[in-house]
């Protein structure tokens, strides 16, 4: 049972957690305690041995409409400042086991960078990405300039950031903003499935894979060839390797320790 009001958890047996937005009166809208809410319960997630992947998803009309435009409207810059607004998402961005963002209809501002933070994005035929802060007289405050450059490339984000225009599904997957589109009533189907795929690995390969190409955004090649390199080299300290390769020979499935 979930203790929060802004979200629901559920934990499954079979080691994936599923993590819903639950404002549907604000499209999902991502206010303060929707943020201190998903620290909590991703933290939670990333300490607990029995959970291997994460699905954050939202609802069929809506992942999430942005930032909570209403809790922001009063703000001046002090207050924003002070409290370091919205800060707290690098907490999530630091949970170091693998999650998804599982996104049909809107991924507007923030919830478009919300969805970004993801190791990566499934999305519904009817998502649609925007970033259209600009129509509020601000900018992407979340990361969204960033890592939609990163995803898109220049043209596609500059595009998006100056015109506030939506991209659709296809043109995500073709943009390489999303791993996979599946029609909305396999949505969640699609991603629960990826994630016990991804929960069944072996769970310190598999941090470690998402550590290793999260590098590749910081490092430059040669730094982060090395970084993956004395990673691979570490993992043939783990009982898990060497049941990985025993399993292969023996031809059945690995029995994973995570140690
Ligand atoms: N914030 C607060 N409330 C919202 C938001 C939002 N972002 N989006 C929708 N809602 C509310 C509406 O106000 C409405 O509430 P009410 O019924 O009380 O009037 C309810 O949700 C339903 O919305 P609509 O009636 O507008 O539904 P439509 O189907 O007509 O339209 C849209 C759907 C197109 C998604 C429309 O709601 C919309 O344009 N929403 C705003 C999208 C937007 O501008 N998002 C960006 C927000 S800014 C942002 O995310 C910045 C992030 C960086 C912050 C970093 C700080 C450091």
């Amino acid at each position: 049972m979930s203790q929060y009001e802004t979200i629901l958890v559920e934990k499954q047996s079979d080691g994936v957690t599923l993590v819903t937005l639950n404002r549907p009166k604000a499209l999902n809208a991502l206010n303060s305690q929707v943020l201190g809410e998903l620290i909590e319960a991703f933290a939670d997630y990333d300490g607990d041995d029995s959970q291997r992947c994460l699905v954050l998803t939202g609802s069929e009309k809506a992942f999430a409409a942005g930032a909570d435009i209403k809790e922001m409207q009063d703000q001046g810059f002090a207050d924003m400042y002070k409290a370091n607004f919205f800060g707290g998402w690098e907490k999530v961005t630091a949970t170091r086991k693998p999650w998804i963002a599982a996104v049909a209809g809107y991924a507007l501002g923030g919830g478009c960078e919300v969805a970004m933070m993801a190791d990566f994005i499934i999305a519904a035929d009817s998502a649609k990405f925007g970033q259209p802060e600009i129509k509020l007289g601000v900018t992407p405050g979340m990361g969204g300039s960033q890592r939609l450059t990163h995803a898109v490339g220049k043209a596609k984000a500059m595009h998006m950031c100056l015109t506030g225009e939506m991209m659709g599904a296809e043109e995500a997957l073709s943009s390489g903003l999303v791993a996979k589109v599946v029609p909305a009533d396999k949505l969640l189907d699609e991603a629960m499935a990826t994630a016990r795929t991804i929960a069944g690995m072996a769970p310190l390969a598999a941090m470690a894979n998402k550590e290793m190409v999260n590098a590749a955004y910081e490092m430059t090649l040669a730094e982060g060839i090395k970084f993956e390199r004395r990673l691979f080299h570490g993992l043939f300290g783990t009982e898990d390797q060497s049941e990985g390769m025993k399993a292969f020979v023996e031809k059945r499935p690995g029995n994973w320790k995570g140690k």
